[in-house]
């Protein structure tokens, strides 16, 4: 980072505490840091309770956190961010590889010396007045092959007290250090600076916002933002950005994928790991109550997933992440009952709304709606209000140790083997309610072309049909094409030991004539996932269609269900001229994508076409 301060102004230095590292390399670019930002202070994160405690009793007089009632939600607490600051940012988020060619069409790319020389003077004093957080972080348990470390650095302790649940955070992460582990640089600053004497707001930051990424560095610089997709840089910076630029250096993947395993009543175990697009149910596929009885759904994770081909051959998943960070709208005991139950305490809303009572409450989550409540902007609300009480992307921070079905396994360093990657986007037509991909090429296809109606997650017109390959468009820290070669090639390395997960596209969306939902979803799509392991264990057939196998009518287990045949039929089956349509829409993608496009993927496009005549 250039620095726009001359060498001998060091303000920070009588109050620098000594560092707890050796690495002089860590110690060294927080000094830099630090001479660039000009906090009051420095602090280095250690992970401990009572380090916790006192940031807490921090925000609570600062009024960035406010306390829910102790019997209702013990230790837990209500954000209220600024009302322009409560999604991710797409359009200022930016790949800053040295050639464009790299960022690909689907990124924002800005010349890493251009995009350095803005945050110079972005970054420059921007931490007056304010403590400069060291968060050394680990995303992985202790000892996996594909663990990496972390160390970000931010003014916000809302971002320090949030890492703490979202990752392995502090002396643990330090120690790996020690031990010569290399790091990733993570700058963050809610760019907020205080004049002496100049009172804070409760949620600081700035309307200008830069996430920015330098993938050959390692390097992320987030800018302006405290909202926990801009600003907890271990989650969507570096455990999708960063770490999908490492993993394609070094022959691995980090996937926007929940991960859960899944136990039949015979007691057959199958590893899922499916990538959807934001709040398209991923969650809630990840904590899913199945209606199914004798099945069993075991959480391992439900955002973001890492997977590497072990000595074996096998494809092997971890979560790297350590706490759920979900949207909190259209959770209920009905929707999500596990969730439900995760968030009893110890856990951190943002822009909920808040119940006389000191509780919390959202859209969705009772059928009645409370007579009274104060909306996540902070004014009265009642059912009769025009706005929604909580924002439609309110948020739960929490750690997966209070989930009551997270797999034991969940930080097993060893991970699991994957048995079957889900595709799925929210389609209101067009894409049956499953498939299965005819080869693992076919299934890159699926993975590459699948879109979904646009949701609150991030801007843009909500409904307005999206492709998000891989459920990666905004995480791919590399060229769109690059990223789908680079899952044929490990589609390569898996023919060695011939182990192949199965690969699947679901839709639970599809509305009928009316617009009503056609396939009940939640629990309910265990019965899709017990077509997955019969196939899987090469009990059934199926029927072949342009987009792969779909099941025939009575493999699907519709017990108990209200659904009758013709509608059961219709969500099963495909219409060749939508299909024909999507592909040839698919080609607009294939096309901006370009150069970088593999071959194969052209192949199975004009397939699909051949198929639907
Ligand atoms: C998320 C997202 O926050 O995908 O997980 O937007
Ligand atoms: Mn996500």
């Amino acid at each position: 980072m250039p620095s726009t301060s001359t060498p001998t102004e060091s303000p920070v230095t009588e109050t620098a505490p000594v560092p707890p590292t050796t690495r002089a390399d860590l110690r060294d670019w927080v000094s830099e840091i630090a001479r660039v930002t000009k906090p009051e202070r420095i602090q280095w994160v250690d992970g401990s309770l009572g380090e916790r405690q006192e940031l807490i009793a921090e925000m609570i007089a600062s009024k960035t956190l406010i306390p829910l009632d102790g019997e209702l939600r013990p230790n837990s607490f209500l954000a209220r961010s600024n009302p322009d600051d409560v999604a991710r940012v797409e359009g200022r988020t930016y790949i800053c590889s040295r050639s464009e060619r790299d960022a690909g069409p689907t990124n924002n790319w800005v010349d890493p010396d251009e995009m350095r020389s803005t945050l110079s003077g972005l970054f420059a004093e921007s931490m007056r007045g304010r403590t400069l957080y060291v968060i050394p972080f680990l995303m992985g348990p202790v000892g996996s092959p594909v663990t990496r470390v972390g160390v970000e650095i931010t003014d916000s302790p809302y971002v320090v007290v949030s890492m703490g649940m979202m990752t392995r955070m502090g002396r643990v992460a330090l120690d790996v250090i020690e031990d010569g582990a290399p790091w990733v640089k993570a700058v963050h600053t809610v760019g907020a600076p205080l004049a002496q004497g100049e009172k804070d707001v409760p949620w600081p930051c700035n309307e200008t916002k830069y996430i920015s990424h330098f993938p050959e560095d390692r390097e992320i610089w987030s800018f302006g933002s405290a909202y926990g997709g801009n600003a907890l840089l271990g989650k969507k910076s570096f455990a999708l950005r960063i770490a999908s630029a490492m993993a394609r250096d070094e022959g691995w993947l980090a996937e926007h994928m929940m991960l859960v395993r899944i136990t039949s009543p015979e007691g057959q175990v199958a590893h899922i790991a499916a990538a959807f697009p934001s709040a398209c149910g991923k969650t809630n596929f990840a904590m899913m109550q199945p209606t199914l009885p004798g099945w069993q759904v075991e959480t391992l994770g439900d955002d973001i997933v890492w997977m590497w081909i072990d000595e074996n051959g096998l494809l092997r998943a971890l979560n790297p992440e350590a706490g759920f960070f979900g949207v909190a709208p259209g959770t209920s005991d009905a929707t999500n009952p596990v969730a439900i139950q995760t968030l009893w305490g110890n856990t951190i809303f943002t822009n909920v709304a808040l119940t006389d009572d000191g509780d919390v409450w959202w859209e969705g989550l009772t059928k009645e709606k409370p007579a009274h409540l104060t909306d996540w902007t902070g004014q009265g609300w009642t059912p009769e209000s025009k706005t929604p009480a909580a924002h439609p992307n309110s948020r739960f921070t929490v750690a997966i140790d209070q989930c009551p079905t997270a797999a034991s396994e969940w930080a097993d360093p060893r991970g699991v083997v994957v048995d079957a990657i889900v595709f799925g986007g929210r389609r209101s037509d067009t894409m049956p309610l499953v498939t299965e991909a005819r080869s693992w090429t076919h299934g890159v296809y699926l993975g590459a072309t699948m879109a979904s109606e646009r949701t609150a997650a991030a801007e843009g017109t909500l409904g307005e049909l999206r492709r998000d390959p891989f459920a990666m468009a905004p995480f791919t820290g590399y060229n769109v094409g690059d990223h789908w070669a680079h899952w044929l090639s490990i589609g390569e390395r898996l023919r060695v030991s011939g182990r192949f997960p199965r690969i699947f596209h679901v839709n639970w969306f599809r509305r009928d004539d009316e617009g009503r939902f056609m396939w009940p979803g939640f629990g309910d799509n265990i019965r899709v996932v017990k077509w997955m392991m019969d196939r899987m264990r090469g009990e059934i057939g199926g029927v072949d269609s342009p987009v792969g196998t779909l099941p025939k009518l009575g493999d699907l287990d519709l017990r108990d269900l209200d659904m009758d045949v013709s509608a059961a039929s219709e969500i099963l089956s495909v219409d060749a001229n939508e299909i024909e349509r999507d592909a040839r829409d698919v080609q607009t993608l294939l096309t901006l994508v370009g150069d970088t496009v593999p071959p194969a993927l052209w192949t199975e496009n004009s397939a699909t076409i051949d198929l639907c005549r």
